[in-house]
């Protein structure tokens, strides 16, 4: 099958879509759904597609990544679509070594920690991903008025990972660069933010109508130290693409403290994770941006009920946004039942008609 009927998206054109409205703070005829995930394990149709194929191969062949991008679209019939890829797969074009493991996640083959660590990963630059820019353009075509998301890793969560060599808890070896050897921390994540920025403009220049920038761990540090050790440079990956007419959004998990400060960093959507209700996040952000978020997605696993009761409470508390992107606070869990994200997505549609 090629193509997606735009049963929802009354516009043909993505930038007039409900996604992009809401990210400009326009009005619109229904709050825009999507969810962080929404391809991957949770579908059987990606299982199969996957079998026998590397994580990191399958983001780089532009045939895989399309369908991958298009199955939710097609199953959910949610408002926007977002690229097949990886936080991790800008910084193994630029030739860091790593793979991406099942089961576990990214795993960097020699961690990043000393100034000679650094020194050997260049800038991004677009000759480093073409088979992005042709997965995008291919994508637009398919998509009609769906919008496409690109998105990056932020410098703190992929510093993260260089640095700690792989998923972590804590964070230690990353703070302790980051609080040992404040000039090599910026150094790096500078070079983080360049590399980020031209992931994210890439995506942009090919057709992507939205970008959202991923910060996953950021809600390890107390507001103080995001706005002198990551702030900056979050900023300078979101204007990469601030001179471009795509919508930015910016999201971090257990950033209920750091909200007012993420919001500065340039964004036009802050993305709230379930930790924090949207009428306390709306407060805190001042009423200046839009806002997406926000249902726990562990819910997904409770009866119908409590799943209907969330989403009600969650458009309510949207309806006095700026403007609302209806999402769940961090990514679909595998084991999450498709049919109840399906339902979720209509329940959406349905009660927030206007
Ligand atoms: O073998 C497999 O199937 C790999 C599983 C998998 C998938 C499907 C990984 C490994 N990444 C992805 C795709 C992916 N990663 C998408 C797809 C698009 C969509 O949303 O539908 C996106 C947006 C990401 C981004 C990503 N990767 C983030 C930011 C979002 C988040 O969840 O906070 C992070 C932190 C990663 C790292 C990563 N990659 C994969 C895993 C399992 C992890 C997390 C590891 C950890 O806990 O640290």
């Amino acid at each position: 099958m090629s193509g997606v009927s735009p049963a929802v998206n009354e516009t043909s054109d993505p930038a007039e879509s409900t996604l992009v409205r809401a990210a400009r703070r326009q009005p619109v005829t229904h709050t825009p759904v999507w969810f962080m995930r929404q391809a991957g394990r949770s579908l059987p149709e990606y299982r199969a597609l996957r079998k026998g194929i590397p994580m990191l191969e399958a983001c780089r062949r532009p045939a895989i990544v399309t369908e991958v991008t298009l199955q939710p679209v097609r199953r959910h019939g949610v408002d926007a679509a977002i690229l097949f890829s990886d936080i991790v797969v800008p910084l193994a074009a630029v030739g860091v070594d790593l793979d991406i493991v099942p089961g576990t996640g990214p795993v960097i083959a020699k961690p990043v920690r000393t100034r000679e660590d650094l020194d050997r990963i260049p800038e991004l630059t677009p000759e480093h991903v073409p088979d992005i820019s042709q997965s995008v353009r291919l994508l637009v075509g398919e998509l009609g008025g769906t919008p496409l998301i690109g998105f990056a890793g932020a410098p703190f969560t992929l510093a993260s990972y260089l640095v700690e060599g792989g998923p972590s808890r804590n964070h230690e070896r990353t703070k302790a660069l980051m609080y040992g050897d404040p000039g090599l921390w910026h150094d790096l994540c500078d070079r983080l933010a360049q590399i980020s920025g031209a992931f994210l403009r890439v995506q942009a220049e090919a057709g992507a109508s939205v970008v959202q920038l991923f910060d996953s761990w950021v809600g390890a540090l107390p507001r103080a130290d995001y706005e002198t050790f990551v702030l900056p440079h979050s900023t300078r990956a979101l204007a990469a693409v601030a001179d471009l007419a795509v919508p930015r959004i910016h999201f971090g998990v257990g950033t209920g403290e750091l909200l007012a400060s993420m919001g500065s960093a340039g964004a036009e959507v802050v993305g709230v994770d379930f930790r924090v209700s949207l009428t306390d996040a709306l407060r805190r952000l001042d009423g200046r941006y839009a806002v997406q978020g926000n249902l726990d997605p562990a819910v997904l696993f409770a009866p119908w009920a409590v799943v209907e009761a969330q989403v009600r409470r969650i458009v309510d508390e949207g309806r006095v946004a700026p403007g609302h992107v209806f999402n769940l606070g961090h990514g679909v869990l595998p084991d999450t039942d498709p049919a109840v994200l399906t339902r979720v997505v209509d329940l959406v549609h349905e009660i927030s008609q206007r």
